[in-house]
């Protein structure tokens, strides 16, 4: 199928009925995205080993390249160290409270903070991004009650716009 594809593509950027500018963009437009969706592949590597089940991504430290936070840990590109910067309980035998993070500058200053909704607490929880400057202690993130939900079983948390003012709720 793909030595079809090629085949004519082939064709069409050697005929006549293309003028030179037309083929350049032809080749720009579809021969760069088909060789590299050609050639993309995924290798899986393990970053931290624990009972969580959430994760986000975002620029966690602001060096303009996307980071990882799943539960108690951040891990940032490109070295990935685990950095624990919370305290999350166990729930039962096989998980842990936190049933899922969000990253969203809860406090407005311009750094990303974590949203964690909990399984069985009846809060939503944030933790402050301590800043640039504040990650490099890898000190525990300040912890802050969002909302109160009034139940003690959350199975999931969703982090949404749902009235269209592109906040999300
Ligand atoms: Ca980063
Ligand atoms: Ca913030
Ligand atoms: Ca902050
Ligand atoms: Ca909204």
């Amino acid at each position: 199928m793909h030595k079809k594809i090629f085949f004519r593509l082939y064709i069409l950027l050697h005929s006549r009925i293309l003028n030179i500018r037309m083929k350049k963009l032809l080749y720009l437009s579809l021969s760069l995205p088909f060789f590299a969706i050609a050639e993309l592949k995924f290798e899986a590597q393990l970053l931290h080993k624990d009972n969580i089940e959430s994760l986000a991504v975002g620029d966690v430290d602001m060096d303009g390249d996307l980071d990882v936070v799943a539960g108690e840990r951040y891990y940032l590109n490109p070295d990935w160290k685990p950095i624990k910067f919370g305290s999350i309980e166990p729930f039962g035998k096989d998980y842990m409270k936190d049933n899922g993070d969000y990253l969203y500058d809860v406090d407005g200053d311009g750094d990303l903070d974590v949203i964690a909704g909990q399984f069985t607490l009846s809060v939503v929880l944030w933790f402050e991004n301590p800043g640039k400057e504040g990650l490099l202690t890898e000190d525990l993130w300040l912890k802050h009650e969002l909302a109160e939900t009034g139940y003690k079983h959350n199975e999931i948390i969703f982090f949404r716009d749902m009235d269209g003012d592109s906040i999300p709720e």
